[in-house]
């Protein structure tokens, strides 16, 4: 029997010796994403609408001039728009509530040139309203377009229109409840109606939208916002309007100096590794050829093809993407583009609904510190905050999954613990088949998130091999899944 003086004694040191046994966390590593960015990165998939006058006149960029008459949907029901996106597995809509031509579609105090003057709801309709509140009840975030490049103001060029854009920014954000993006177009093309004087008005744009007040003001208004253009400041363009992102794709970015409409493709494309701040890239693009909807576009509605060789090459590559669906003239989605969401929610539902390595034994050749906290088990525990984390000054490493038997798959997702920043730099992902360890697939960044689709295969384990690391890895999750037939 132990004395109570030895049991306190033993207890003492016990709790001393568990708490020196207490292994830190890697140091962070370069530039890390903020609370924002974690969950701007957990969406994902998320729509863009491109709906306004451009959709009667058939063209892609207004000039300007166009009457406000001709904003006229006969259906307009955002809550279908609202409802196919969450079907389709999106997380959110952003709304190009202004184009470059200036129209806007909430009844803005700063323009007649506006929905008051249309038809559309004799003149009291207020589509920003009616999409806010759709997201609202179909579960989706919201988010707003407003075009810095403005063809119908007449002081387009000069002071007064930042101010006129700000005073834009402020109704909007103040106005339309939580607003999870906001989005910075950098495209300029100079000519325009602006106010009658139909002349082109050159603009620098690294200088005149003076874009840190405006940015300031978002934040103040929407703390939570992820705020996009070419140049940051939170997320970055791709660079391309195909849907593609890239691999190696750092979410490290040299942000300074960089402006909407100023960029440099290679950044964009990859990041900058070792870069100065934590500009992740989205991934935009139109599952028609153009941004608006044009008639005579209906035959080329991206198929389900090529919308999942979209999904793979931006989610998959760690990025997030934004895809485009244009309300017809109606005010609706049309039926092909319904029917092709459609094919593509149910593949991600079918595809990422049961992660066949969930609580599947899991083993790293290197744990840190030999720590609980931070081995393989938590790759496979279904909790994508819990992480698998090396050594200091290891910077390779093999992590193994056990399926239990055979097991058919032909995806493996992968994510980094990106708290601690993106240390991934090249890997390699193995089967084993009949006990012989096959290659099937390999990729240089991870980050945020990797999808990988390999061929459909039978395998009784799973090995993803760290092959370089910027620094000791740290792993949250790997999962793996099979597509239907
Ligand atoms: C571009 C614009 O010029 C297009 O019209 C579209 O809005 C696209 C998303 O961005 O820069």
């Amino acid at each position: 029997m132990i004395r109570p003086a030895v049991a306190v004694v033993l207890t003492l040191s016990f709790c001393v010796s568990s708490h020196a046994a207490e292994v830190a966390p890697p140091e962070p590593f370069g530039a890390v994403p903020s609370e924002a960015h974690l969950a701007w990165h957990e969406l994902e998939y998320y729509g863009f609408i491109h709906f306004t006058i451009n959709t009667f006149t058939d063209r892609e960029w207004g000039g300007g001039d166009e009457s406000p008459e001709l904003f006229n949907p006969s259906q307009c029901d955002p809550d279908q728009w609202a409802c196919v996106a969450a079907e389709s597995g999106m997380k959110g809509l952003i709304l190009t509530a202004k184009h470059h031509d200036g129209f806007c579609l909430w009844p803005s105090k700063y323009t007649e040139h506006s929905v008051k003057k249309s038809p559309w709801k004799d003149g009291k309709g207020d589509l920003v309203r009616e999409l806010s509140d759709a997201c609202k009840k179909h579960g989706l975030l919201f988010g707003l377009y407003l075009s810095p490049w403005d063809r119908n103001h007449a002081e387009y060029g000069r002071p007064a229109y930042i101010e006129y854009y700000r005073n834009q920014w402020r109704e909007l954000l103040a106005g339309y409840g939580p607003v999870f993006e906001t989005w910075y177009d950098g495209a300029n093309g100079g000519s325009g109606y602006y106010g009658g004087a139909n002349e082109t008005r050159r603009i620098d744009n690294k200088t005149y939208y003076d874009w840190i007040p405006t940015w300031q003001l978002v934040r103040d208004l929407q703390p939570g916002c992820i705020r996009f253009s070419d140049g940051g400041p939170d997320i970055r363009w791709v660079g391309n309007e195909k849907g593609l992102g890239y691999d190696p794709n750092w979410c490290t970015f040299n942000r300074d100096g960089r402006w909407p409409g100023v960029s440099q493709r290679e950044s964009l494309w990859h990041g900058d590794q070792g870069g100065t701040h934590w500009v992740p890239a989205e991934v935009d693009v139109s599952i028609r050829p153009g941004w608006f909807w044009h008639e005579s576009q209906n035959g080329q509605v991206k198929t389900l093809d090529q919308l999942l060789d979209i999904y793979y090459a931006s989610v998959g590559r760690g990025c997030n993407l934004l895809l485009n669906v244009p309300p017809d003239r109606r005010g609706l989605f049309h039926e092909i583009d319904v029917e092709r969401l459609g094919q593509l929610g149910d593949y991600l539902k079918k595809t990422f609904g049961d992660d066949l390595a969930r609580r599947k034994p899991a083993k790293a050749d290197n744990t840190r510190g030999n720590a609980e906290e931070y081995s393989a088990a938590g790759l496979t525990d279904g909790d994508r905050n819990t992480y698998w984390a090396a050594d200091d000054g290891v910077v390779s490493a093999a992590l193994e999954i056990d399926l239990g038997g055979p097991t058919t798959f032909d995806n493996v997702r992968i994510q980094e613990q990106i708290r601690l920043g993106q240390r991934v730099e090249a890997f390699e992902i193995e089967a084993r088949v009949d006990g012989r360890w096959q290659k099937i697939a390999e990729g240089q960044t991870i980050g945020p998130r990797r999808i990988l689709r390999t061929d459909r295969v039978t395998a009784d384990a799973v090995r993803v091999k760290l092959i370089k690391c910027l620094a000791c890895p740290a792993i949250s999750t790997v999962e793996v899944y099979c597509s239907p037939e």
